[in-house]
């Protein structure tokens, strides 16, 4: 970015921020506290829910000495939840090369449901998503381990990790995937994001949290996304961590969409006879003929049929 004559401006990435007041490390290796915008909202996001979450790029202009943040640099991709509350969607991070779908074995459950939303989002925002399946030193159910083998049939990644054990070898292998990226660590509270990040950043000590015995679910310990930077011998690796959420909806997209985030079924999409086929009841659909030939799980079907039945009513 060419600089302006008269000004100082600086380029630099969000590490965490609320209420409109942002840290940040800027491209020369300085960190910038309690950071507010020049003015009250940034160009082009007035109709956003928040403007900005760790892994933005923003130009700050330094002139007279505090730092003001001026624009947000055109994003990569966004990784996004439907805020229920404001009926819109929230940006939890942005400018990631990978998004890690954190699962657990024993408690929180694993929810297949919930996996299958988050991958959706992640197909239509273009993130590369893996899942990470944590707490490895615990009986994994039969219905977890069927779901995770269906999305390796379909080509994801899976790693099995068990962050609070120590020279855990899932750990050592998520480090390797995960080095000289920028990392979104996403999933239910309590699944142990914020342990795994702990466990692949020696010395790190982010705050974690235990399980509630009595509702089996984490106690939303995170509360703040924010960006964790390891320099290494080959470049960056950053770790973004992530406050657990309950749900995932998909109300952000439409049917189509979701249709086309589940990602066997797009070589189908475009051979079904009815212009806007939605999969679920129509004549000569290619994705239930696929379901029929075996090409496509009946789970992953099934899960389709939830989230369309679920946006249809919504939209009636
Ligand atoms: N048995 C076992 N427990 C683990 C493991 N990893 C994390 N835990 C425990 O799981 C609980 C939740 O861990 P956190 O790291 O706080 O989970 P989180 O996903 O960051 O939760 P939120 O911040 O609430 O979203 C803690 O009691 C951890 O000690 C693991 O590999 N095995
Ligand atoms: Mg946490």
């Amino acid at each position: 970015m060419a600089p302006v004559p008269g000004k100082s401006t600086v380029t630099a990435t969000v590490l965490w921020g609320a209420n409109n007041i942002y840290s940040l490390r800027a491209d020369d290796g300085r960190v910038f506290e309690h950071v507010r915008l020049k003015g009250k909202t940034l160009p082009g996001t007035e109709e956003e829910h928040n403007p900005l979450a760790p892994g933005d790029v923003v130009e700050l202009d330094e002139t007279g000495g505090t730092a003001r943040i001026l624009r947000r640099v055109e994003r990569r991709n966004t990784v996004l939840r439907w805020n229920r509350t404001r009926h819109r969607m929230q940006a939890i991070a942005a400018n990631a090369d990978r998004l890690c779908i954190v699962a657990s074995a024993g408690t929180p459950v694993y929810r297949a449901a919930f996996v299958d939303r988050v991958l959706v989002m992640a197909e239509l925002e273009e993130i590369p998503a893996m899942i990470v399946v944590n707490k490895s030193d615990l009986p994994l159910s039969d219905d977890a381990t069927e779901h995770l083998e269906v999305l390796q049939s379909v080509g994801y990644a899976v790693v099995a990790t068990a962050a609070t054990v120590d020279d855990d070898t899932g750990v050592a292998t998520l480090t390797r995937m995960l080095s000289g990226q920028v990392s979104v660590f996403f999933g239910q509270s309590g699944v142990g994001k914020s342990s795994l990040i702990n466990a692949l950043v020696p010395g790190l000590d982010l705050a974690t949290g235990d399980v509630s015995r009595r509702y089996r679910r984490g106690r939303h310990t995170t509360t703040l996304a924010r960006q964790v930077l390891v320099h290494g011998e080959r470049g960056d690796t950053v770790y973004i961590d992530t406050p657990g959420v309950r749900e995932y909806d998909l109300f952000g997209y439409g049917v189509t969409e979701v249709a086309a985030g589940f990602r066997e079924f797009r070589a189908e999409l475009s051979d079904c006879a009815m212009p806007g086929c939605t999969h679920v009841h129509e004549p000569r659909c290619a994705v239930r003929a696929a379901v029929a030939a075996g090409r496509i799980h009946q789970r992953r079907y099934e899960a389709y049929c939830r989230v369309a039945q679920t946006l249809q009513g919504a939209g009636s």
